[in-house]
């Protein structure tokens, strides 16, 4: 008889952490449903992992188009088994009374309210069958504000909050909760945050080496693959030489 894989949705993974997370939980034995709105690279990434990779495109921001895709899913995906929140973007490093606003409707509506719009789409699923596993992206930023992270570190605080309710609320089933939260990682982060400016980007990194969205993905595999009484509730994931969000040794 075969076994039936487990199952798990990823959102953001044209890219960086959620892209690394795809690869590592497939490589790990899940199909994976891989979403973002960049077809190119969703379609590729398609073509990469197989038969045992779903793309599924849409914006996290857009409530009722999440809450379709999901409900979208052929049968044999519906039953998801780990659903990472990875989907997020900081944008703009200005003063908090100077920072534009459209920035800031940004990164709360895709970093807060696209992780509650997937959250209420998948776990009643997960409760109702009696498993599953939620690991939220969060970062460093959300434990403590630095100079002119502002709105960022405000929403990858409420990630945490977020997720510390969620594990309470699902204390009474056997669904699990992680907050990981990483430190500097090199992706499109940085270029994202400047607005395509590849330039200071690239500054973001000089002199020190960071992590890869590899290194997430590996910590993401070891919270999921922990046995079923161990709740791996938080990783904070530092480069060697970055020791806050604040304090980084560069050489
Ligand atoms: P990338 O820019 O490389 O990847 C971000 C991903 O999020 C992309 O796949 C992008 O896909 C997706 N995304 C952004 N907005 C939306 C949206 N509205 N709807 C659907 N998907 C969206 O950055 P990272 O991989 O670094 O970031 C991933 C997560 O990790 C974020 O939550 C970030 O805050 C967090 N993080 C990153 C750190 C770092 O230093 N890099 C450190 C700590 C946390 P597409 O454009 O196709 O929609
Ligand atoms: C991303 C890491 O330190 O640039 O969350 O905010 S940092």
């Amino acid at each position: 008889m075969t076994q039936i894989k487990p199952t798990a949705l990823v959102t953001g993974a044209t890219s960086g952490i959620g892209m690394s997370c795809a690869r590592r939980l497939h490589a790990a034995g899940y199909r994976v449903i891989v979403t973002g709105r960049n077809p190119a690279r969703l379609n590729s990434l398609k073509d990469e992992l197989g038969a045992d990779a779903l793309p599924l495109l849409f914006d996290v921001r857009d409530r009722e188009i999440a809450e379709a895709a999901v409900a979208s899913l052929p049968p044999s995906w519906r039953e998801i088994d780990v659903l990472v929140n990875n989907a997020g973007l900081a944008l703009g490093l200005d003063k908090e009374h100077e920072g534009d606003y459209r920035d800031w409707d940004t990164m709360i509506d895709t970093n807060i309210k696209g992780l509650l719009y997937m959250t209420r789409a998948v776990v009643p699923g997960m409760v109702e069958r009696g498993h599953g596993h939620v690991v939220n992206i969060g970062s460093v930023a959300g434990d403590a504000a630095y100079a002119n992270g502002n709105v960022y570190c405000g929403t990858k605080a409420a990630v945490k909050a977020i997720t510390d309710g969620l594990r309470i609320d699902l204390a009474d089933t056997p669904v699990r909760v992680t907050l990981v939260k990483p430190g500097l990682v090199e992706t499109r982060f940085s270029e994202v945050r400047f607005h395509g400016d590849t330039e200071r980007a690239a500054n973001v990194y000089k002199g020190i080496s960071p992590l890869t969205g590899n290194d997430i993905a590996d910590a993401v595999v070891y919270a999921v693959s922990a046995p079923p009484h161990v709740q791996v509730a938080e990783m904070l994931i530092l480069a060697t030489h970055q020791a806050s969000g604040s304090v980084i040794c560069r050489k």
